[in-house]
C-alpha cells in the first residue's frame, strides 16, 4: 500500500509555535443536531414503549428478525460455551488478563473505597459509609470496535466493587456475534447480557422495560449516538464519561529504539482516523529517526490507511529545547495515555501531572495497559485528564455520610447550629438543637 504518514513538525523554538499548537492540538467533537433529535426520539419512544420500541430499531437498524426480547437475551450458558469453546491460547490469555486487572482493582478498592469513621473525644462518630450501586449497564459496542478487552475494563472494577448485577449490551448487527465478546463477559462476571445496541440499548437500560431491568449507571464506550443518549440519561442514570478518540503522547530523551516509539505512535493512530499521536522530545536527530521508522514501518501495516490519516489529521512531532519543557506541554495537552520513553523515567514524572494514564520507562509500551497490566484502558480523553480520572472500582461505588452524636456532642453542636439556624431565620432547625440541650438546673 503506497501510504505516507507525516505528522506536523512542530519547534518550541519556532515564533509561530502557539499558533501552531492551537491549530493542530485544539479538539473538540462537536455535538451534531441531527443525531440530538434522532437520539431523543429514540428515548422517548423506548420510555413509552419498552420493549415493543427496543424490538423495532433492533429490527430496523440490526436486521435482527427476531419475534421477542428472549431472542435478544444471551443466556450464561451461551457465555460459557463462548469461552469453553476458544483455543486454549486465547482463554489463558483472556483469564490472565483478568485476574491482572481484578487484583489491581483490587488493591485500588483497599487504598480508597473502604468505609471509614473517627470519633470526637466527647463520643460523637463521624464517618462514612462506602456501598456498591445495586446494577449497572456496561454498553459494548459492535462492529470496528467491538473490544473484549474493554468488557473486561468495564465489568471488573464492578465486580470487585460488589454491585449486585451487571448487564451487557452488545448490538449484533446481522446476528453476527462475537465470541471473544462473549468470553470476555464470561470471564469478567457480567450477570446478564442482551444483543441490543444504539440509543435503545442505553434508554431500555436508563429507563427499564418488561425485560431489561433499569439500571443505576451506565458506563462503556460507544459511537455518536450512544454518546448522545449517555449524554440524554445521564441524571436519570449515572454515566462514567463521553470519551473521544484516543491519544498517546510521547515523551522521549531519545534513548528508546526508535521503531519502538513509532510503534507505539501507530498503536493509538490505528485505533481511529481521528486519534492522536503526538511525540515531544529534545532531540531533533532522534525525531528524525523516527520519522524514518514510521516511512519504513506503516506499509507494514494491515491498517497503515487508518494510521497514515489520524497522524496526517492530528500527528505531531514537536522539538522542545528540554525534557523541562516537553514536560510543560505534555501538562497542556493532558494526554490520555502519556509514555516517559527515557533512561531516567522518575526524573521525569515528578513534573507530569495530568494524564489519564503514565507508562513509565522503554519497555512499558501503552498496549501493554490497554490489555492485560492491570490498571483501567477507560481513561479521560480530550483534556479531561486535567479534572477526571480512569473508570475504577470508585465509579460503582457510592458513599453516605455517617453521624451519630452523644448526648455530650449534642451540646457543644447544639449552641453552634441554634447560633446559625437563627442568622438564617429558619426556627424549626434551631429548636430541633435547641430541645436536645441538657436543662441546666
Ligand atoms: N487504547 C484503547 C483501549 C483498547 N486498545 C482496547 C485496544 N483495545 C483506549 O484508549
Ligand atoms: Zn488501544
Amino acid at each position: 500500500m503506497n501510504v505516507k504518514a507525516s505528522p506536523a513538525r512542530l519547534s518550541t523554538a519556532s515564533a509561530s509555535f502557539e499558533a501552531d499548537f492551537r491549530a493542530r492540538l485544539h479538539w473538540s467533537a462537536d455535538t451534531d443536531a441531527a443525531i440530538e433529535q434522532v437520539v431523543a426520539d429514540i428515548l422517548d419512544d423506548v420510555r413509552r414503549r419498552g420493549d415493543a420500541a427496543v424490538l423495532d430499531y433492533t429490527r430496523r437498524f440490526d436486521r435482527l428478525e427476531v419475534d421477542g426480547m428472549a431472542a435478544l437475551e444471551l443466556r450464561a450458558p451461551e457465555l460459557q460455551a463462548a469461552f469453553d469453546n476458544l483455543p486454549a491460547v486465547q482463554r489463558e490469555a483472556l483469564e490472565a488478563a483478568a485476574r491482572r486487572v481484578r487484583s489491581y482493582h483490587e488493591a485500588q478498592k483497599k487504598a480508597s473505597g473502604e468505609s471509614w469513621s473517627y470519633r470526637d473525644a466527647d463520643g460523637t462518630l463521624l464517618g462514612q459509609k462506602v456501598t456498591p450501586l445495586d446494577r449497572v449497564g456496561i454498553y459494548v459496542p459492535g462492529g470496528k470496535a467491538a473490544y473484549p478487552s474493554s468488557v473486561l475494563m468495564n465489568a471488573i472494577p464492578a465486580h470487585v466493587a460488589g454491585v449486585g448485577e451487571i448487564i451487557m449490551v452488545v448490538p449484533t448487527p446481522g446476528g453476527e456475534k462475537n465470541t471473544l465478546v462473549l468470553a470476555a463477559a464470561h470471564v469478567a462476571g457480567v450477570t446478564r447480557a442482551f444483543t441490543v445496541g444504539g440509543a435503545q440499548a442505553v434508554g431500555a437500560l436508563a429507563y427499564g422495560t418488561a425485560t431489561i431491568p433499569a439500571v443505576d449507571k451506565i458506563t462503556g464506550p460507544g459511537n455518536a449516538y450512544v454518546a448522545a443518549a449517555k449524554r440524554r440519561v445521564f441524571g436519570t442514570v449515572g454515566i462514567d464519561m463521553i470519551a473521544g478518540p484516543s491519544e498517546i503522547l510521547v515523551l522521549a530523551d531519545g534513548t528508546t529504539p526508535p521503531d519502538w516509539v513509532a510503534m507505539d505512535l501507530f498503536s493509538q493512530a490505528e485505533h481511529d482516523e481521528l486519534a492522536q499521536s503526538i511525540l515531544l522530545c529534545p532531540d531533533a536527530a532522534y525525531i528524525e529517526r523516527v520519522q524514518q521508522e514510521i516511512d519504513r514501518l506503516l506499509p507494514t501495516m494491515p491498517r497503515a490507511a487508518i494510521i497514515a490519516a489520524s497522524l496526517n489529521g492530528r500527528g505531531a512531532l514537536i522539538h522542545t529545547k528540554s525534557m523541562e519543557e516537553a514536560c510543560a506541554i505534555s501538562n497542556r495537552i493532558a494526554p490520555e495515555h502519556l509514555e516517559v520513553s527515557s533512561r531516567e523515567p522518575g526524573r521525569w514524572e515528578p513534573l507530569l501531572k495530568h494524564a489519564g494514564a503514565i507508562f513509565l520507562g522503554a519497555f512499558t509500551s501503552e498496549s501493554l495497559g490497554d490489555y492485560c497490566a492491570g490498571p483501567n484502558h477507560v481513561l479521560p480523553t480530550s483534556g479531561t485528564a486535567r479534572f477526571s480520572s480512569p473508570l475504577g472500582v470508585y465509579d460503582f461505588q457510592k458513599r453516605s455520610s455517617l453521624i451519630e452524636v452523644s448526648e455530650a456532642g449534642a451540646q457543644a453542636l447544639g449552641r453552634i447550629a441554634v447560633t446559625l439556624a437563627e442568622g438564617e431565620g429558619l426556627q424549626a432547625h434551631a429548636e430541633a438543637a435547641r430541645l436536645r440541650l441538657r436543662q441546666e438546673p
